[in-house]
């Protein structure tokens, strides 16, 4: 088998379909780079003493895992030097990080959240990267929280890669789904999957069960309805899968099929579902839409929400477009 690698790719789909300017590519490439050094960290475990909490709090008032904080220095260093970027937002930090003054700055804005599935850092369970880019509008000279409150539909490129048995690297430009796996002796990036399609339909569902006495009328009506399997009005039976880490279970999902929620609930109106739009669910919704999926808060489309907030949260329906088209229907009922 000829490989090809992550560079040869971007190269070819720039020449084919005008994608992947040269500073796009670099910052691919550098995000994908920090990928491979976090993928080394996580690795490491217990080995490379990173296990465990670092006793402090993020902005989201949770608890920071060592290796929360080491994966979000590992991006921030890799991507501040390249010239390619203005600004980069983390789930892990209160603010924007504009370039540094000695640097110079380019048209990007990268968003990411360092180390996703915080919960299965410490018991050896995939975890994974997710980040979303941007545009600076033209003009921008000291970029401010304000330049990123962009709709996903305007991300450039979107991607996670997933800590698991293989380390793999997920990535859309805008014109498909492609999948690249970490070869760890070359410590090169391998494309192993073009052009990856999401089934339309499916028996498989995603949802953390436990909260189902928070649940509002729609998701109720929903889940019971696929755990009455074929007795029920679905007619078919269901299998639920929830690994807790939604890069996990969204790397899942583009393989095989599924409906991936996370809902808003009784709980806190003010911060609905636990997910976070600009870093979380407009990048998986880029992809999952790329691979023919569809992706929702409930209501609208996720790619078109206007966000009002850098850390802002969101109600997440995303995956088979069958099912997914299903709950944002009982919403609307
Ligand atoms: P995190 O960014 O703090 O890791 O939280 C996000 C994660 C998702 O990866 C996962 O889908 C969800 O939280 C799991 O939530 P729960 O603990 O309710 O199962
Ligand atoms: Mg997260």
């Amino acid at each position: 088998m000829k490989r090809v690698s992550l560079t040869q790719h971007l190269v070819e789909e720039q020449r084919l379909n005008n994608t992947i300017p040269a500073e796009l590519r670099l910052l691919i490439e550098v995000v994908a780079r920090a990928c491979k050094t976090i993928s080394h960290a996580v690795g490491k475990g217990a080995l490379g003493e990173v296990l465990g909490s670092a006793e402090t709090e993020n902005v989201q008032g949770e608890v920071q895992k060592k290796l929360d904080i080491l994966s979000n220095e590992i991006l921030l260093e890799a991507n501040e030097w390249g010239g390619h970027l203005a600004a980069m937002a983390s789930e892990e930090m209160e603010s924007i990080h504009p370039i540094p003054n000695r640097y110079p700055m380019g048209e990007y804005m990268l968003l990411f959240d360092p180390l996703d599935g915080s919960s299965n850092i410490d018991v050896n369970v995939s975890i994974g990267t997710i980040f979303s880019v941007l545009k600076a509008r033209e003009g921008m000279t000291t970029p401010t929280e304000q330049d990123f409150m962009q709709s996903g539909s305007r991300q450039v490129a979107a991607g996670y890669a997933v800590y698991g048995p293989q380390t793999m690297l997920v990535l859309t430009t805008g014109n498909g789904v492609n999948c690249f796996t970490l070869d760890r002796e070359m410590g090169s990036w391998v494309l192993t999957q073009r052009n990856m399609m999401i089934p339309e339909d499916t028996q498989e569902f995603a949802i953390n069960h436990s909260n189902s006495r928070h649940w509002h009328p729609p998701v109720t009506r929903y889940v019971n309805e696929m755990m009455a399997g074929k007795t029920g009005v679905l007619g078919k039976d269901f299998n639920m899968r929830w690994i807790a880490s939604m890069v996990a279970d969204v790397h899942r999902i583009l393989n095989r099929g599924g409906i991936f929620m996370y809902p808003a609930d009784a709980r806190e109106p003010e911060k609905p579902g636990k997910l976070r739009l600009m870093y979380e669910a407009n990048p998986m919704a880029m992809i999952v839409e790329q691979a023919g999926g569809a992706a929702t808060d409930g209501n609208n489309r996720m790619l078109d929400i206007e966000p009002s907030k850098l850390h802002q949260r969101v109600p997440v329906f995303l995956g088979s477009k069958n099912e997914v088209e299903r709950i944002t229907r009982y919403h609307q009922e």
